[in-house]
């Protein structure tokens, strides 16, 4: 039965069964035993497997079709009336022609089916950031997924109310056909349309499609910002002081590792500790005092799996030990628990592997992913309300779920050339340095793995409209915050000559943290201006108990760190040389005129210094 008087609700589900034709509808309303049903029943088609019930309450494992295991970058589209508008890195589809051809393949595709409607808010229900959606889709491993991920039922209904506005969002699973597969995006009509896929960053709706993508295009208009940011809270040794940090990472490149961060011995004897407000998604907006305040708009985290273990990020890990979804890991039938690569040093004896079939650990080789039992983006979908170090902003009611951002922080892989962490100058040059980050792709998204792309603010595959009027955006935020959060850039993956990480990362990345907060204090400490803004004086980057071994007996000293925070101009000239490459051919107009100077500048401040003239010999004089 319908759950609202809502007349554009009712509607939007209405036109979607007329389109899809489903069996059944059946709406989601925030009942747990609804939720504990539709588990029973994905139970029995097969859908789910049940995991261990004493060593993984109420976790199932979940595996995708061999052709949907990441986004798919180049079936993704933003559907505005102009194709400019879309911008030069976005793919662009008529919204008439989406419509059309999304139609043809979605019609009658729910036959025999259910469809379910889920409302569901990015934010705390009733809070002034909040933001609400209905998805309606054929798929129980989505309604279970975003019911993890947002905050899903009746509330969201009553918020929205009899006219409320709302993110319309159409799923349809289809035969997961990878040549009809379609991720559509309509900015100018809150509308989302996937058909095709199961994979979870193509078909739950509410977190890349609508709180990245649609959401950027209504912060461009609204006057705030959706960025593809952790949010981590420090807190201070006298317990009261709590500093917070959003930080933009590319796909699978550690964000969720520095927002559940557990500090060294050092720093936890002195009384540190890092919370977690968000791993993946900030909004963030100017409040009434002038700062910049975000939220996170998620109830969960979509981590990837390979490589989380006790020690790269404990608070992950405890993160799925009930109430989560694993999709495309191992499963280790020895005791109905999941494995995958980097969860132990051990092999698991008898395991299934994410295709479903028996795996011999005889056959792995680390550097062959297809000898891999789980695959390389696999997931686990946990509540947030797991995580140890959760903060206790993440759930606040009304409003105060909103933190003041004192540093906003980019950051990519790059074996070279960027050091470990530099402080912009100034606003603009923080948002030029975000504008011409660059990283190494990643199992996050289809294609290549390893290969250097732009990824301006992390957010090539999200933001929702053109990528020259975003910088815009940037830099118009930055007229209207007051006390403007410093803007740093960091650099965990810098190797030496033989490819050895040459920094540890995980909890020892806290040492860089103090040094950022330091720099945003009222008395900061010293930097080195140099050609790329400010660099940390080695020293004052706290070394203390630091226990890494770059490799075998080599440990990680002072100078190792000199050497990851040297800038090389010759490197640099050339990295400036290739920015404006990208500027000029691949976003060519509507970078703003801010970009384009700090551009020129870095040129100059890496013009090699003019050889000094011969000096005239007494006798020239
Ligand atoms: C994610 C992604 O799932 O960025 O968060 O792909
Ligand atoms: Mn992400």
């Amino acid at each position: 039965m319908a759950l609202t008087k809502n007349k554009k609700v009712l509607d939007f589900v209405q036109e979607s069964a007329d389109l899809a034709q489903p069996d059944k509808i059946v709406w989601i309303d925030g009942n747990p035993d609804q939720i504990k049903a539709l588990k029973e029943e994905a139970v029995k088609s097969g859908e789910l497997i049940k995991l261990n019930e004493n060593l993984l309450p109420d976790c199932y494992l979940h595996r995708t079709k061999v052709n949907d295991v990441a986004r798919v970058e180049d079936r993704t589209f933003i559907c505005t009336t102009n194709k400019e508008d879309a911008g030069p890195i976005n793919y662009w589809m008529d919204p008439r022609q989406a419509k059309e051809l999304s139609n043809e393949i979605a019609r009658g595709s729910m036959k025999g089916r259910t469809m379910y409607v889920i409302p569901y808010s990015m934010g705390v229900v009733g809070s002034d950031f909040a933001k609400y959606g209905i998805e309606v889709t054929d798929s129980i491993y989505v309604v279970l997924n975003m019911n993890i991920m947002t905050r899903v039922g009746k509330s969201v209904l009553n918020q929205i109310g009899k006219d409320g506005d709302f993110i319309k969002g159409f799923h349809a699973k289809c035969n997961v056909d990878a040549d009809k597969r379609y991720i559509m995006h309509f900015p100018e009509e809150n509308l989302i349309i996937s058909v095709n896929s199961a994979y979870g960053g193509n078909v739950l709706l509410g977190k890349k499609c609508f709180a990245l993508r649609i959401a950027s295009y209504l912060g461009k208009n609204e006057g705030w910002m959706a960025e593809h940011m952790l949010i981590l809270e420090v807190v201070f040794p006298d317990k009261k002081t709590k500093k917070y940090v959003a930080a933009a990472f590319p796909s699978a490149c550690g964000k969720t590792n520095l927002a559940m961060l557990i500090p060294p011995k050092h720093y936890t004897d002195m009384g540190y500790e890092i919370k977690t407000v968000g791993d993946d998604i900030a909004w963030l907006r100017v409040d009434k005092d002038g700062s910049l305040y975000a939220v996170n708009p998620e109830n969960g985290f979509f981590g990837v799996a390979p490589g989380t273990n006790e020690h790269s990020n404990k608070n992950a890990l405890d993160s799925t030990k009930r109430g989560t979804i694993f999709t495309n890991v191992a499963l280790n039938t020895d005791d109905m628990t999941v494995w995958w690569e980097g969860m132990s040093k051990e092999l698991p004896d008898h395991c299934i592997d994410w295709t479903g079939k028996p795996w011999d650990p005889a056959k792995f080789d680390k550097k062959d992913k297809s000898t891999c039992a789980a695959h390389p983006n696999s997931r686990f979908t946990a509540p947030a309300s797991n995580c140890p170090s959760i903060s206790d902003k993440f759930d606040a009611p009304n409003g105060l779920d909103a933190v003041p951002i004192s540093a906003i922080i980019f950051g990519g892989r790059r074996a070279s050339t960027t050091p470990l962490v530099y402080e912009a100058r100034d606003w603009n040059h923080g948002v030029f340095i975000g504008s011409a980050m660059s990283s190494e792709t990643t199992a996050a998204a289809a294609g290549a793995v390893g290969v250097l792309r732009h990824d301006p603010m992390a957010m090539k595959p999200f933001t929702g409209y053109h990528m020259g009027d975003y910088f815009a955006h940037w830099v118009d935020m930055g007229t209207k915050i007051k006390n403007p959060p410093k803007i740093f850039n960091v650099n965990w993956f810098r190797t030496d000559k033989d490819g050895n990480f040459m920094w540890p990362g995980f909890g020892d990345n806290m040492r860089v943290l103090e040094w950022i907060l330091k720099r945003c204090s009222d008395t900061p400490v010293e930097a080195e201006e140099t050609a790329i803004g400010y660099v940390p004086k080695a020293e004052d980057i706290d070394l203390s108990d630091m226990d890494y071994e770059i490799t075998a007996g080599k440990k990680f000293g002072i100078n190792d760190l000199k050497s990851i925070l040297t800038v090389d101009k010759e490197k640099w000239a050339k990295e400036a040389e290739e920015i404006e490459g990208y500027y000029n051919n691949t976003i060519k107009d509507r970078i703003p005129q801010e970009l384009w100077d700090c551009l020129n500048t870095l040129k100059n401040n890496c013009k090699p210094a003019a050889k000094p003239a011969p000096k005239k010999t007494d006798k020239e004089a």
